[in-house]
């Protein structure tokens, strides 16, 4: 029989430090400081690279439409709730994603009150979807993802 050989290779990618070699194909030692690593941002797309291992983009170009998203804002029972989605990486096990929220962008982010109601993919992107419930009156609300390496 002729034919052709085809050698597939499988470099399996779980988690931070593994994308991080793969993309850079820098091999990280045991002392690697990967919270270091993690603020980086080796393909210059302006996302950190452990928030591009974390919405499930890459480390070696820009990833169009995974951003947080704010899909609704409604008035409810007293409280106004916004509806929001961030990109997850079905794989990323050693990394925690939070919402945080700040009224006017002076003081820091904390932790907003999420409230996840379910997953789904759009356009091939994973997304966690779901609500925060914030006072009324609302000030004003800006959020943002922080991610934690574990
Ligand atoms: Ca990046
Ligand atoms: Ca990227």
């Amino acid at each position: 029989m002729v034919g052709n050989d085809l050698v597939l290779t499988y470099v399996e990618v779980g988690s931070f430090e593994a994308a991080y070699e793969a993309a850079t194909g820098q091999e990280l030692g045991p002392g690697a400081d990967l919270d270091a690593l993690a603020v980086g941002d080796v393909d210059g797309d302006g996302v950190a690279d452990l928030i591009d291992w974390a919405f499930g983009g890459s480390l070696g170009g820009s990833d169009p439409g995974r951003v947080l998203q704010i899909l609704a804002v409604e008035e409810t029972g007293g409280s106004k709730v916004v509806t929001l989605r961030y990109p997850l990486n079905p794989v990323a096990t050693d990394v925690t994603l939070t919402v945080e929220s700040e009224d006017d962008l002076t003081g820091p982010f904390a932790a907003a009150a999420f409230i996840p109601t379910s997953t789904e993919t759009v356009g091939g992107i994973v997304f966690q979807r779901g609500t925060v419930s914030l006072p009324l009156p609302t000030p004003n609300a800006f959020f943002r993802i922080g991610a934690t390496l574990d």
